[in-house]
């Protein structure tokens, strides 16, 4: 009574674990696509695999039958048919119930994260029908089941000499859109084990085709590499490294070609790993250490060359395998391997074998530093011209220049540069700004020296330079108008001819280089009064003519006119009144049209043809106000 009770709420456990699959299949084997419906083959494999690597299963055959059910069939024990302490054999546990397997299958690796190792239970919940047949011990043992279910009990079906176990199923068309097989995929799968398992041989026969293929390697991974490279051309034979230290075991099988491009493969618990993980970061870490160490030792990388990380694997193709007992797979795909332990793992016994390696076969040796020394010599080739190329290093300095009084606020939206020709305008407005959010940067008068150069010569100049760099956006290709770092830029000149010199050189420099910041309305220029009238106490100041006579006017006649030549003439305090002060100046916003208009004057002044030029300067000189940009 008390077994009766206990069977009954297993069975009922048991249900529930099937229709938990059966209602979220993509849990257990990722999706019901292609993929998961191949999965129900690869399941069934892993522990024929498992009994092979356990060193009783020698053969794994798989057919795919005309009906489209799939038959998966070894030559281990056979899973074990005996009474189960609750009534139930062992078969019917591990075809029933989710998860059995490490109750009865003493597995060594497990394959938690990765989808394999579900169990043979997931198989059959998602099969019309399957059908589990047992050789072993003289007698021939058969359960068969219908979306999970037992529909018979273990029978006895007569007398073999045969030893193994033949899993057959169909996949439920209710759970798979597609049921049918696809022989392609699943032999490059079962290549792929055999490759990974030396020594376990593994058919596919196709029977609505009539193809088979006996895939079985006595060389393992390092038949892999030869195969992988049996179109290139190779510069050494596969060399092979494996260690066993307690429940960890790596094994790499390599070979350097006259390729231009890697071709790393790793496995962890033979399960593939899209984007590699600690077992190959160690690898790569080794490999590009002892390259540098073995071409150094030997004197063949000179003093201050490093063969980098990218340089130790072009041309190499490499299968990387490794088994560990709990592995953690990480990413979006679960296809990196996140065990940190492994890392160190690989690396040193790796390390340690390819130095020994490297010792006693110099020729390999000397073969393969040569294709990582021009690996390297072609990358610092390419580095060097895409240098010379993008000017790198000259406008990506994050040191700020010397001469800029930097403001405090660090939200560009709220800061202010002020470039102000002349080191002494540029002191008085240092003084005069609002720290906070007005940042100098005084432009030396010498940048008129530089006039006649080609741009390039101009951008190599100090004072542009300084511009560049305060502006924070980088300059050509790197140029990002994202990294500004003020959203004023206010040009602060004399109003003279050489300000308009200027003037016109960084706006021209700003319209060519620079345009997205004119088009976003980021440049301004500041417009410093012309005159000061002063009767007695009272100041005013005028900017134009106009503003000249109304200003003498309303005080009545009888003022000091001071006319303002240059920015110098002013104190800080006047500064920061007429020409800084947002509650009391006037910006003129630079539109696109204005840098268009400068980059013409810019031709015009620097061109050859003499009379142009003079005929503006002249004009310049006389009608400044006019031209004021
Ligand atoms: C548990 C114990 C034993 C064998 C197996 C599981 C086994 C499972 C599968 C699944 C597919 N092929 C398999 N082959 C074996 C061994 C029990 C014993 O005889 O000691």
């Amino acid at each position: 009574m008390q077994d009766e009770n206990e069977y009954n709420a297993e069975s009922i456990q048991v249900l529930e674990g099937l229709e938990a699959v059966r209602k979220r299949p993509a849990m257990y084997i990722g999706d019901t696509d292609r993929k998961g419906l191949h999965h129900l083959v690869y399941e069934a494999v892993d522990n024929c695999i498992d009994e092979a690597l356990a060193g009783f299963a020698k053969n794994v055959e798989v057919v795919l039958k005309p009906d489209g059910s799939a038959s998966i069939r070894d030559d281990g024990r056979g899973i074990p048919t005996e009474k189960h302490s609750m009534g139930k054999s062992a078969l019917e546990v591990v075809t029933t119930v989710l998860h059995a397997g490490g109750k009865f299958e003493k597995k060594a690796y497990k394959v938690s994260g990765g989808l394999h190792g579900v169990g043979i239970s997931v198989v059959n919940a998602l099969s019309e029908w399957m059908e589990a047949e047992v050789h072993r011990k003289g007698q021939i043992y058969v359960q068969r089941y219908a979306r999970g279910v037992p529909t018979t009990g273990v029978e006895v079906k007569g007398e073999t000499s045969y030893r193994g176990t033949i899993i057959r199923f169909k996949p439920d068309a209710q759970i798979f859109p597609v049921i049918e097989f696809d022989y392609e995929t699943i032999r490059e799968r079962l290549r792929e084990l055999a490759f990974l398992n030396r020594g376990v041989r593994i058919t596919i026969r196709d029977e609505r085709s009539n193809v088979e293929e006996v895939f079985f390697f006595e060389g393992g991974i390092t038949q892999f590499v030869e195969h992988l490279n049996k179109a290139r051309n190779r510069l050494h034979p596969v060399l092979y490294f494996q260690k066993e230290v307690g429940n960890i075991e790596a094994e790499i099988a390599m070979q350097y070609t006259d390729s231009y491009s890697e071709m790393i493969y790793s496995f962890v618990n033979d399960i593939k790993t899209i984007d590699g993980g600690t077992h190959v970061s160690g690898f790569r870490t080794g490999l590009t250490r002892i390259l540098n160490d073995y071409g150094m030792g030997n004197k063949i990388i000179k003093e201050g060359q490093k063969v980098g990380g990218e340089d130790s694997v072009e041309g190499l193709t490499a299968v990387i395998s490794v088994k560990v007992p709990e592995p953690q797979f990480e990413g979006q795909t679960k296809g990196k391997l996140g065990n940190s332990e492994v890392k160190g793992y690989v690396d040193s016994f790796f390390s340690a074998a390819f130095k020994q390696f490297l010792e006693e076969n110099p020729q390999v040796a000397k073969a393969i530093l040569a294709k990582a020394m021009s690996a390297m010599e072609a990358r610092e080739a390419a580095q060097k011209a895409k240098d010379l190329i993008r000017r790198k290093g000259i406008f990506e300095s994050s040191v700020l220049p010397g001469k800029l009084a930097d403001c405090i606020e660090e939200d560009p939206a709220k800061c202010e540069l002020f470039i102000v020709e002349g080191d002494s305008a540029g002191g008085s407005s240092k003084q005069g700004r609002n720290r906070q959010t007005q940042a100098v940067l005084p432009l030396k008068g010498k940048i008129l020296n530089v006039e006649k150069a080609p741009l390039n010569k101009i951008l190599m100049s100090n004072e542009i330079r300084n511009v560049v760099l305060a502006l924070g956006t980088g300059f050509g290709q790197d140029f990002d108008p994202k990294k500004l770092r003020y959203h004023k830029i206010v040009i602060m000149t004399d109003a003279d001819v050489d300000g308009a010199h200027i003037r016109t050189l960084l706006l021209t420099l700003f319209y060519r280089h620079f345009k997205a910041l004119l088009e976003n309305g980021f440049i301004y220029a500041a417009m410093p009064p012309l005159f000061r009238v002063k009767k007695g106490k009272i100041e005013r100041y005028a900017y134009d003519e106009t503003e000249l006579a109304r200003a003498t006017g309303e005080l009545g006649g009888d003022v000091e006119i001071q006319r303002y030549k240059g920015l110098g003439e002013m104190n800080a305090t006047q500064l920061w009144e007429t020409t800084m002060n947002p509650e009391s100046r006037t910006l003129k916003k630079i539109t696109i049209e204005d840098g268009m208009r400068a980059d013409g004057m810019f031709s015009l002044l620097m061109g050859d043809a003499v009379e142009p030029r003079r005929a503006f300067i002249e004009q310049y000189a006389r009608e400044v106000k006019n031209l004021d940009i």
